[in-house]
């Protein structure tokens, strides 16, 4: 699994992998785009997502040192580092100005790097920018919202942006979140892509470009499943989960409840959700579909309202729960669940129990067992048959499991295997082999 920690500074991410993220068995973190960027009044966090140079220093997050360390402190501690990469494009500003390591740049002009020759120029719409997602051709030809669009059917280009990924992967950088991808031919990406990468292709009905087309390259970010699972939590019921995937192969599929875009205007659900948002990421990561990805915020009341940041524009550390900081990957319920994913890695989903409505319950093999109870009202009375080994289980929703004890609530698995459980309204109960007591 991984954690997106959107906009974190690198010092930060270097501590939270090591007093957090290691000792909890979080697989990796996905980083925002560390390369020199436009700056433009306000900072706006959308600012990364306009490269002006492949240089890694100097952005608002620290230095290439800093960057470097990030990756050397996250691996010490067992993490893993995916990088967004935005290769599809440079900046939609105009400029003439300064980017945020000091290369000047003018739109379709970056010294040392890209000139007019480098971007395409599609002819449509009287801007260049892209209106018809039904049109192939001009998704992946015209501008994204303005933004200088490359050449990246070009050798020139494909050779610029390898070296980019190059140079991560030198630093130790594990993969890539390859922005925009549905921009971009698959044969594009694959011709310049080196290691591991996960697609953002953002499925659109009847659209002919597909997240399946891209899977020869690796892994695809699932839309529709943020959506969908907000959906069954906030008009439908749980009970529907029983079949919860996508059409994607489980195992390219990379599923969030929420991230940096769709928490700004997708009907998905948030941390502003509270108790039922940690219910859908305790639900996504005790699921077999897919490879969770958490997502880490911070508040914000407009669209463009950047991290938390000192008056020169450096982001501030990231102080979990105060200053801004949500950090949902800190919440009890998501931390503890990761020990839960860890534990029945591998395992099917077996002795499925709903009760037509919106409570469900579910083991995985017999490493574990969570029950959702999202009914404005209590389920009492009732005993569930696991395949957990029978003992004494920490319910991780309630309790943290340390040293061998529990300081919340426990279960006990009797020799038939059977547990009894009351499950409070809106609420969960999981256990599993890791939290045993
Ligand atoms: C992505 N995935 O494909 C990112 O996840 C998404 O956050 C990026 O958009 C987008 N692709 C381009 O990398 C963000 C933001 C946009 C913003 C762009 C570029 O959502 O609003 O566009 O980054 O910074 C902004 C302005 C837009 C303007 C554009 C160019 O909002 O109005 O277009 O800059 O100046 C004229
Ligand atoms: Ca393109």
């Amino acid at each position: 699994m991984i954690v997106q920690l959107f906009q974190w500074n690198w010092a930060s991410v270097a501590r939270e992998c090591r007093d957090f993220l290691g000792p909890r068995g979080f697989g990796g973190v996905q980083v925002s785009p560390p390369q020199e960027h436009v700056v433009v009044p306000g900072r706006p966090w959308y600012q990364d997502y306009q490269p002006v140079s492949y240089k890694i220093d100097a952005t608002r997050r620290g230095d290439r040192a800093a960057f470097v360390n990030m990756v050397n402190t996250c691996h010490t501690a067992g993490v893993k580092i995916y990088v967004d990469a935005v290769i599809n494009h440079m900046t939609g500003q105009p400029g003439p100005a300064t980017g945020s390591a000091g290369s000047s740049y003018t739109q379709y002009n970056y010294p040392g790097i890209y000139q007019t020759q480098d971007f395409h120029h599609c002819g449509r719409n009287g801007n260049d920018d892209i209106v018809n997602y039904n049109d192939r051709f001009e998704v992946q030809n015209c501008e994204l919202v303005n933004l200088a669009d490359l050449d990246t059917g070009s050798n020139y280009v494909r050779g610029k942006v390898k070296a980019y990924l190059q140079d991560l992967q030198s630093l130790g950088v594990d993969g890539f979140r390859i922005d925009a991808a549905k921009h971009m031919p698959a044969v594009d990406i694959g011709a310049m892509k080196v290691g591991y990468v996960y697609q953002e292709v953002i499925f659109g009905a009847g659209e002919p470009i597909t997240p399946e087309e891209y899977t020869g390259n690796g892994d695809v970010l699932e839309f529709r499943y943020g959506e969908d699972l907000a959906k069954i939590f906030n008009r439908e019921k749980l009970a529907y989960l029983r079949t919860f995937g996508s059409p994607l192969p489980s195992n390219q599929a990379i599923v969030f409840t929420d991230n940096h875009d769709t928490q700004r205007g997708k009907p998905v659900l948030t941390f502003r959700d509270n108790a039922r948002y940690a219910l859908a990421n305790a639900f996504m990561l005790a699921w077999t579909y897919g490879t969770p990805k958490l997502m880490s915020s911070y508040e914000f009341s407009t669209f463009e309202q950047g991290p938390p940041s000192d008056a020169s524009g450096r982001t501030n550390d990231s102080t979990c729960f105060s200053g801004g900081w949500r950090c949902e990957h800190r919440w009890q319920v998501i931390a503890n669940m990761v020990a839960f994913h860890n534990a029945v890695r591998g395992t099917p989903v077996t002795h499925w129990w709903d009760n037509g409505n919106d409570t469900i319950a579910f083991a995985r093999g017999d490493k574990g067992h969570l029950i959702v109870n999202d009914e404005s009202f209590a389920v009492t009375g009732r005993s569930f048959q696991t395949s957990l080994p029978t003992g004494v289980y920490c319910d991780v929703i309630h309790g943290d499991f340390t040293s061998g004890r529990c300081s919340g609530p426990t279960y006990t698995v009797d020799s038939n295997g059977w547990f009894r459980a009351d499950a409070a309204a809106q609420d969960a109960i999981a256990l599993h082999v890791n939290a045993k007591v």
